[in-house]
């Protein structure tokens, strides 16, 4: 039973790789960059996003794939900063998975930079889903405490970089973001880290300047 119950999972798993893949080679060949945010729930992503909406608009051009269990609240947030953005209710599962991503695909316009997919809140199944991206970030906020990356390490194992959230919280917490960058560097070596404040948009910059480089390197063919 337990053995049948392993199979299944890796067929899952082998099947979703297969449809990333898929998605990956479309997103590289329309010279779009592909991110994954993954963190538990409330972190911060949707404002990360909405902040970064702001920061690139003139300049980059972006579009967001929202996965919730329930509801079109997050969809509705990018929209309302004149970004497209669609969103995925999985009625349930913790995580997306990359037939889902191929579903909306063919809706997002070949003109965009960025592909942001913003993950379902959850620290521990999205990790296992390549969604086809070429770049991950995980985000830890100040609230939920320095130690996690130690207890929850695939999430930081399979990212590109970290992004610790809620920094303007700092001062009133006991949280280091040294500690959690160290936990998060051992557990993934040159894992980049961003220290940002979504909403006073401090540490943006680092974060944006990080973003647009690998859009310019996957653009040149160096990813
Ligand atoms: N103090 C502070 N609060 C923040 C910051 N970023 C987000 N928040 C707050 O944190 C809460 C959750 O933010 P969201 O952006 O909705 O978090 P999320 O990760 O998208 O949440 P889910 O989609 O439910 O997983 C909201 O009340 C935000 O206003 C920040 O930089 N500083
Ligand atoms: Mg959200």
């Amino acid at each position: 039973m337990t053995a049948k119950t392993i199979t299944v999972a890796r067929d899952l798993l082998a099947s979703n790789k297969l449809a990333a893949a898929a998605i990956r080679q479309e997103l590289r060949g329309r010279g779009i960059l592909g991110v994954n945010l993954l963190s538990s729930p409330g972190s911060g992503k949707t404002t990360l996003l909405e902040t970064l909406a702001d920061r690139f608009r003139g300049r980059f051009r972006m579009a967001v794939i929202e996965g919730d269990i329930e509801t079109e609240r997050d969809a509705e947030r990018i929209r309302s900063k004149g970004v497209p953005a669609w969103q995925i209710t999985t009625g349930g599962a913790c995580h997306l998975e990359a037939r889902m991503i191929g579903q909306v695909l063919g809706d997002v316009p070949a003109e965009i930079d960025f592909l942001f997919i913003e993950n379902v809140g959850n620290l521990v199944c999205p990790a296992s889903y390549d969604l086809g991206e070429d770049l991950r970030l995980v985000l830890l906020s100040s609230p939920e405490g320095d130690d996690k990356p130690a207890k929850y390490p695939q999430a930081f194992l399979s990212a590109d970089a970290l992004v610790l959230t809620k920094a303007d919280l700092l001062p009133y917490l006991p949280f280091d973001p040294a500690r959690a960058a160290a936990e998060a560097q051992a557990i993934k070596p040159g894992l980049a880290v961003f220290t940002v404040s979504a909403i006073r948009g401090e540490g943006i910059d680092g974060l944006a300047g990080y973003l647009v480089g690998a859009l310019e390197r996957l653009r040149s063919g160096l990813a």
